[in-house]
């Protein structure tokens, strides 16, 4: 109605860019007056908000199905990612310059993958101060723990966060926690995912609950 008496309102918001900034247009509505517009504001700048890429290496080949555990979380949160396979001890340049260019390059998290004396990570980590997560993977001989301690042991100044053995899934879900410090998007993501996560270990409860009874 456009009596004067019985109008009806709305409050919109519209987001827009103006010189990379995200801004929020915020409007008042009514059937008489449309798009009466009464402010807005800022809300971010847009130059840092295109996501960052995740990295993965491997010492070798050879790792590949930790890898693989590891690029299908990324996939699952559809964050963008590269993988390498580059050695410190086999091809060490070419491992210390994707460390040195990581940052330019828009990496927000590294993942090293090495077994055996397992120096990747560390010598990823020794060449950028993007966060470098290591993964010691299994071996025959020792069974990770020589990779184990040789990622988890870093000497102070240079860190590494280090996962189980093997632990491809909860690498990649690192990452994802890293990048989502700044991108709410993600963070929302990760939210649901461990509500989907704690529902199903409830649904498990039940049936053992019930098979107990
Ligand atoms: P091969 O299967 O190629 O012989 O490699 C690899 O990550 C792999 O698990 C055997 C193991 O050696 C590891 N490797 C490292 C590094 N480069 C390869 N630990 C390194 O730079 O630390």
């Amino acid at each position: 109605m456009t009596d004067g008496k019985n109008v009806e309102h709305h409050l919109g918001v519209r987001e827009f860019y103006l010189a990379d900034r995200l801004g929020a247009l915020v409007f008042f509505r009514e059937q008489v007056r449309p798009y009466l517009v009464f402010g807005h504001y800022f809300v971010s700048d847009r130059r840092n908000t295109k996501m960052k890429k995740v990295v993965i290496v491997m010492g070798s080949d050879s790792d590949m199905p930790i890898a693989e555990k590891a690029v299908a979380v990324l996939k699952e949160f559809e964050v963008p990612f590269e993988v390498h396979v580059y050695s410190a001890h086999r091809t060490p340049m070419q491992a210390a310059e994707l460390a040195e260019n990581a940052r330019k390059n828009g990496v927000g998290a590294i993942i090293g993958i090495a077994g055996m004396a397992a120096h990747l990570a560390g010598a990823l980590a020794a060449k950028t101060t993007v966060p470098v997560i290591g993964i010691p993977c299994k071996s025959a001989g020792l069974g990770g723990l020589d990779a184990l301690l040789s990622t988890v042991q870093m000497p102070s100044g240079i860190p590494v966060a280090t996962v189980a053995i093997d632990g491809g899934a909860n690498a990649a879900l690192l990452a994802v926690q890293i990048l989502a410090v700044g991108d709410d998007a993600l963070a929302v993501k990760l939210d649901a995912k461990r509500a989907a996560d704690a529902k199903k270990v409830l649904d498990k409860n039940a049936a053992a609950e019930v098979r107990f009874m």
